[in-house]
């Protein structure tokens, strides 16, 4: 109905943060490459086992002079998990309350998401490499409303014998190769890259683990398994920027890494917390939330101003945040929840797909209020605390209601952004390559 959709503009235009002069454009004409980096939490980043870094390339990346980081980025994922973080990431809308979009809405739904607008705006190719089924989420389906040009699955590699695990093609084949269909790509590109090697259970083969590193011993398994195969990601992104950088890629490119959700389940976190240096006998829901921060930096070759920026934000943000970077700068007139990362007027209250939230100062987990310096729960809030959460709680229900009814409706099918084209799945066809 077309007064639902108003209501959505309404929301966009009160809600929208423009970019910020220092940011605007500084990657323009850049190929963008998105690198999924799945089931990565960012406490693994920075974090010593038995005196190594588990993670020592992508540290090197987060401390980069390149690199814009984020240490307060949470994954807003639901039960959609890898579909939910490609959602909003292409999207800046929310998965469903329930269920996968992809997967019960994705065949034929309205997108206006990343590549079409970067084909259209800056005329951006774009394609995804996956090491899984294309069928997978619906993906076969989904990417073709999403106007992707090209999806690079199972079927373009060889994933026989041991080159693959549950998910499919290791993530060091499935880097190594994509070179042939990458160095083809017209550019400028907008290329993902969908990881899959670190997925729960996190056991790697024997030959892929790293006989220099020596894992936790938690007393769990998927504790300790999880930094290996982390290991071997980190290894995985270490041998593709070494690629980058050689074939000269790199000093016309950015690349955005993110983890897409959690890897270490709450049940498992109290194994957890003693190799994070803490107390597994006072642990709170709060420190689940907490552990829901998962990586995510903007690496920008030549930048020399990197930084880690602390800003409260998720998933939900990083669209127009990264658009605001290429150069597209009214992302006002596209439907867009979340709100440009490194913007100084935005919002930072961060909606859990659940309805709970975190902000810089508290957190309301299961309707308990947390102050988050103390780590503790508020057993008795003042009025005007009480005042505070209310209002922040509208704040996050009505970011996810608005997502609940474009996605559940598909109103963007009732709304076309000014000199946007729609998408035609039929236009798009994986199963010919670069032909
Ligand atoms: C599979 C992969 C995993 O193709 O993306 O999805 P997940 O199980 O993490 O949702
Ligand atoms: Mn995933």
């Amino acid at each position: 109905k077309s007064s639902d959709i108003d209501k959505v503009r309404e929301y966009i235009n009160e809600h929208n943060v423009p970019a910020s002069a220092e940011y605007k454009g500084i990657a323009k004409g850049r190929n963008v490459f998105v690198i999924h980096l799945e089931s990565t939490q960012q406490f693994s980043l920075d974090l010593k086992i038995n005196d190594q870094e588990v993670t020592p390339f992508l540290n090197s990346v987060y401390h980069s002079k390149d690199t814009i980081g984020f240490d307060n980025f949470f994954n807003q994922v639901g039960q959609g998990k890898t579909s939910d973080a490609e959602n909003m990431l292409e999207t800046s809308t929310f998965g469903l309350p329930q269920g996968s979009l992809f997967a019960t809405q994705g065949s034929n739904h309205t997108f206006q998401a990343m590549p079409s607008i970067l084909k259209q705006e800056q005329g951006y190719s774009s394609a995804v490499f996956h090491g899984n089924n294309a069928s997978f989420w619906n993906r076969n389906n989904v990417y073709k409303n999403m106007g992707y040009q090209y999806f690079f699955d199972a079927s373009y590699f060889d994933t026989s014998g041991d080159k693959a695990t549950g998910y499919g093609l290791k993530d060091k084949l499935l880097f190594a190769d994509s070179v042939p269909y990458l160095e083809r790509l017209q550019q400028p590109f907008y290329a993902k890259y969908i990881t899959v090697t670190n997925h729960f259970p996190f056991t790697l083969d024997d030959e892929d683990k790293d006989p220099n590193f020596q894992t936790s011993d938690s007393g769990s398994k998927v504790v300790d398994g999880y930094f290996e195969s982390n290991r071997y990601m980190d290894e995985s992104i270490n041998e593709f920027f070494e690629y980058l950088k050689k074939s000269g890629l790199y000093d016309n490119s950015i690349v955005v890494l993110y983890g897409d959700h959690y890897g270490i389940s709450n049940s498992e976190n109290k194994s957890l917390a003693p190799v994070l240096g803490k107390d597994p006998d006072n642990w709170t829901a709060n420190d689940n939330t907490q552990l829901q921060r998962v990586p995510f930096m903007i690496h920008i070759p030549g930048y020399q101003k990197g930084h880690i920026n602390h800003t409260y934000g998720g998933e939900i943000d990083v669209m127009p945040t990264l658009l605001h970077l290429l150069g597209v700068e009214d992302t006002k007139k596209y439907v867009q929840l979340g709100q440009d990362l490194l913007s100084n007027k935005r919002t930072q209250v961060v909606a859990m797909r659940d309805g709970d939230f975190v902000t810089p100062e508290y957190s309301y987990v299961n309707s308990v209020i947390y102050d988050n310096k103390i780590d503790k729960a508020i057993e008795e809030p003042s009025q005007e605390l009480k005042a505070q959460i209310e209002k922040d709680k509208e704040i996050a229900h009505k970011q996810l209601s608005m997502s609940d009814s474009i996605n559940q409706k598909d109103l963007l099918r009732f709304y076309t952004p000014e000199g946007f084209k729609p998408v035609e799945a039929k236009d798009y066809n994986y199963s010919n390559g670069l032909e």
